[in-house]
């Protein structure tokens, strides 16, 4: 099995990002903002729970979002290999899905980082929120919400697998080919330690 997980901030790219790899990989896509956006779309309590905090830019519970991905796990154990994307954002989720992955008699083989400038995140996100429909992208305030969030509790999560040496950071600028080469390279490189040994900024 191979399992990447795909990591930055709010509008770094990588649900884009995650569909290329699917593609080529043939690896399972799990993104919970997605799972969550089904959630809200199917009524269920949990999407009722989920929709506010979504739509004010905060991160749901950890107990959700863990119990969503053990199930995605558990009911599908012929995948060879699992894309996490938006997942884990805390560390708890990070110990969880080790758990969960040792439980499978697998583990993470690394993490993809991305950075891009905060303007830039702002800008990609409120055009996204144009049309997509979602409303966490079409307010300023909560778009620098949800980046906060990301910086008071998420940015910690690359220093989890970095201190397992499973840690590589590429440049999120670009097309998104060019992006999708230095995620290629990077997953073909030996080291694991690729990064500047600082949390990631946004
Ligand atoms: P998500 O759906 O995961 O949303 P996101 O991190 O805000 O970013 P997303 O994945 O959509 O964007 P991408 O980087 O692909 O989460 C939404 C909410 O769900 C969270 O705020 C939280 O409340 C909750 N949630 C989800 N997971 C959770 C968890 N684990 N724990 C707790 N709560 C959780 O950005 C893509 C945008 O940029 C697109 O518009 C794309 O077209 C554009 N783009 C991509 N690459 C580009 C490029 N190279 N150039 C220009 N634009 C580009």
């Amino acid at each position: 099995m191979l399992n990447l997980v795909l990591f930055g901030p709010p509008g770094v790219g990588k649900g884009t990002q995650s569909q290329y790899l699917t593609r080529d990989m043939g690896l399972l896509h799990l993104s919970t903002g997605d799972l969550l956006r089904s959630e809200i779309a199917a009524g269920s309590a949990l999407g009722l729970e989920a929709k506010s905090l979504m739509d004010a830019g905060i991160l749901v519970p950890d107990e959700v979002v863990i119990g969503m991905i053990k199930s995605k796990l558990q009911g599908n154990p012929d995948a060879s290999g699992f894309i996490f994307d938006g997942f884990p954002r805390t560390i708890a989720q990070a110990e969880a899905l080790d758990n969960l992955l040792q439980d499978l008699g697998t583990s993470i083989h690394c993490m993809i980082s991305m950075t891009v400038p905060r303007q830039e995140l702002i800008e990609r996100l409120l055009l996204r929120g144009q049309d997509s429909g979602r409303t966490d992208d079409q307010d300023r305030g909560i778009i620098e919400q949800r980046l906060e969030e990301y910086l008071r509790k998420s940015a910690a999560v690359a220093d989890y697998y970095r201190s397992q040496h499973k840690f590589k950071e590429i440049d999120g600028r670009g097309s998104m080919d060019s992006i999708y080469l230095r995620i290629q390279a990077a997953l073909n490189t030996g080291s694991s330690s690729a990064g500047n040994g600082e949390s990631t900024p946004v």
